[in-house]
């Protein structure tokens, strides 16, 4: 049996013959080509140490909500940069990394996008969506208004990059980048949350092609969340909703 450090050894050589040859049929990985594998940093918990930290985590996520009615107060940018470089944290197919946040802090591009937005929405909710789904939308109170794309500090537009270049100007193909941007979108949520904002995980339907075109973003890129962030409005209320017990969201074998 291989000692771990064998293995290792064996599996260095491996990827040496192989980079060879791939160097040579003109096919390099888009990874830096001996990319060097270091400790992990880890500490071990105790267990009460871990069923403590996770109760208290869960109890501070349950209080995330998602806001529709934003205060206009500013939020320092370095908690917005702040965020992003969290979200950016994310686990992505090959470390490609396909997410683009872009973060409207300008009244006039706001407007701009409002407009864009209440245009297509007020069509979808007349046309596009149908009985079923506006009934089913009617307890949450939405409709095609949508003040607090003006009125949130910040908007957060995450775009998912579908493809990008490399540096040779050689196509990189971005894995599992529907994945990796919805894992991206939710440490983000989790991040605004622990930083004290709230924010409203908004999917603007047909809106995406009229965006990406006012934000100047390229083809390759498709608008997938446009989260506003900011405070709660004074006196703004939220529907009292449910969460689902643990035994209806988790089954054990
Ligand atoms: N995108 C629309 C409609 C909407 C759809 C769902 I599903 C919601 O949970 C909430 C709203 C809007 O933002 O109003």
């Amino acid at each position: 049996v291989n000692s771990f450090a064998d293995t290792k050894q064996i599996d260095s050589e491996v990827d040496k013959e192989e980079n060879e040859e791939n160097e040579e049929n003109g096919c390099l990985p888009a990874l830096p080509q001996h990319l060097q594998h270091i400790p992990l940093e880890y500490r071990r918990m105790s267990h009460n140490d871990m069923v403590d930290a996770s109760l208290k985590f869960y109890q501070i996520m349950n209080q995330r909500r998602t806001v529709r009615h934003f205060s206009c107060d500013p939020v320092p940018i370095e908690v917005i940069q702040n965020i992003i470089r969290t979200a950016g944290t994310a686990p992505s197919g090959a470390h490609t990394e396909p997410w683009i946040f872009a973060v409207v802090e300008s009244l006039d591009v706001k407007q701009k996008i409002r407009t864009i937005i209440e245009e297509e929405e007020e069509i979808n909710y007349k046309k596009r969506m149908g009985k079923i789904w506006t009934t089913d939308l009617k307890p949450l109170r939405t409709n095609w208004v949508k003040e607090y794309l003006t009125e949130a500090p910040y908007l957060i537009l995450v775009f998912k990059q579908l493809y990008s270049f490399r540096e040779d100007g050689i196509k990189k193909l971005h894995y599992y980048n529907e994945q990796s941007v919805s894992i991206a979108v939710g440490i983000l949520l989790t991040a605004i949350h622990h930083a004290g904002l709230v924010s409203l995980t908004s999917t603007p339907l047909n809106c995406g092609p009229a965006i990406r075109k006012l934000l100047d973003r390229p083809l390759s890129e498709k608008l997938t969340i446009l989260l506003p962030v900011g405070y709660p409005a004074e006196g703004c209320t939220v529907p009292d909703l449910k969460r689902k017990d643990l035994e209806h969201i988790m089954v054990k074998y």
